[in-house]
């Protein structure tokens, strides 16, 4: 049967820095190569408060914001093969075509095929799939999850195993990956080593509990909101640390507590004050710091050419470095094998009526992820 446009519940974020409203959207039928999927559950991330702040330069309004999903294939595209009506999937931000030469590099989880229709809301032909009233609503990383149906290309989606409950492995979509997969697979951190990591939401967690698997020896845990310590320390950090108990500056701190500095720092925040801080902390001669928070538009980084030429390095990481479908999967495997744990990170569940809710707690410092229940 040839899929009808769908009339659902979205919250539309209509300009930078307004509430998200409560909407009833069209999604057209899925078009070649695309699925259409009803979503099951969405996380929310810093970076949808990001772009909703107005500092993402490719923020673009009218849209639907939402990148942390786990949701059903209702309806697939002409020439869609590799997954059918029922499935399991996770929408991916940074999708695997396989045939790209970022895909076929085997140094990067980058996939270049579709990101620059994606960076301007658009789905791979130009177009959008979303309307309210005739108006056309743009795309939001390729994923817009606040909505309960979205449209995605085939090679943005990550199926994965039925026997997983989507409310929480919403949670890999986004987050957690990104958090686990830069200390895994970016960082790639061993046993015994020293770790700073820097910003305890989300995705700083998530990096504990990578270090924690990696048999790191020392985890140092950084959090101007000392709320954040307690499931830091039961994830896994040794340390916690609030840089504003000192009177010395937080890489002075850690270089004196670590006879040096450590092996890896995360930079899990966006503020490029704190990068600094995350790469001057590290080990002369070889110690390294990987960025992983968003900083906004016209904000840049800097340290003294010196912190280089002495052996330290400067190294970012998108989804952890995470090829999602080719390696997504397995990360939904060793969750059902009890490796890891997200429940912990579920504080709130809401509806999407009260998606506005989970941005204030977010700001608030109270929640660590929110999950909308569709
Ligand atoms: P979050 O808001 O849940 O957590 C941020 C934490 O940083 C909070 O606990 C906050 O108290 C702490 N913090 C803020 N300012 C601080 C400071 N000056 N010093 C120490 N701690 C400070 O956010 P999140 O969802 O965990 O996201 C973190 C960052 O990672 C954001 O910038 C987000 O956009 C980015 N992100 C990047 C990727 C990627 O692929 N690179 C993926 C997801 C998120
Ligand atoms: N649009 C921003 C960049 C945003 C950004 O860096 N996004 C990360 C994922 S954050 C998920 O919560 C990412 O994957 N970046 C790689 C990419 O291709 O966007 C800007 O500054 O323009
Ligand atoms: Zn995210
Ligand atoms: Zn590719």
């Amino acid at each position: 049967m040839t899929a009808q446009t769908i009339r659902c519940k979205a919250a539309v974020a209509w300009a930078a820095g307004q509430p998200l409203s409560m909407e009833t959207v069209e999604v057209m039928p899925p078009q070649r190569g695309e699925v259409r999927i009803k979503m099951i559950a969405t996380g929310v991330c810093h970076t949808d408060a990001f772009t909703l702040s107005g500092d993402d330069p490719e923020g673009i309004f009218p849209c639907i914001l939402g990148h942390e999903g786990g949701g059903i294939v209702e309806s697939v595209g002409e020439g869609v093969t590799s997954v059918r009506v029922g499935d399991h999937v996770i929408p991916l931000y940074t999708p695997e075509c396989g045939e790209c030469k970022f895909c076929r590099s085997g140094k990067t989880n980058l996939c270049q095929k579709i990101r620059e229709t994606q960076g301007k809301g658009l789905m791979p032909d130009g177009t959008t799939r979303f309307s309210v009233d005739g108006k056309p609503i743009y795309h939001y990383m390729g994923t817009s999850t606040f909505s309960e149906y979205t449209v995605l290309p085939e090679i943005a989606l990550a199926k994965v195993n039925k026997d997983a409950p989507l409310e929480e492995v919403c949670l890999l979509g986004c987050g957690v990956t990104t958090g686990m997969g830069a200390v895994m697979n970016t960082a790639k951190v061993e046993e015994g080593a020293t770790v700073a990591i820097f910003g305890l939401g989300g995705i700083g967690l998530s990096a504990i509990i990578g270090a924690k698997m990696a048999g790191a020896s020392r985890i140092i845990g950084i959090d101007i909101n000392e709320s954040k310590f307690e499931l830091a320390r039961k994830l896994g950090a040794t340390d916690c640390i609030n840089p504003q108990a000192f009177d010395t500056p937080i890489q002075q701190v850690i270089v004196e507590m670590t006879d040096g500095g450590v092996d890896y720092s995360f930079e899990c925040i966006g503020n490029v004050h704190v990068m600094r801080s995350a790469l001057e902390c590290c080990h002369k001669g070889w110690g390294e710091s990987v960025i992983i928070g968003v900083a906004g538009a016209g904000q840049e980084i800097s340290t003294r050419p010196f912190q280089l030429v002495t052996g330290r390095v400067w190294k970012g990481s998108a989804f952890g470095g995470v090829k999602g479908r080719s390696e997504l999967p397995e990360y939904v495997e060793r969750y059902l094998r009890g490796e890891f744990k997200l429940d912990d990170f579920i504080t709130h569940t809401m509806g999407l009526e009260e998606v506005n809710n989970a941005f204030d707690l977010m700001h608030e410092g109270k929640s660590i992820r929110s999950v909308i229940h569709f």
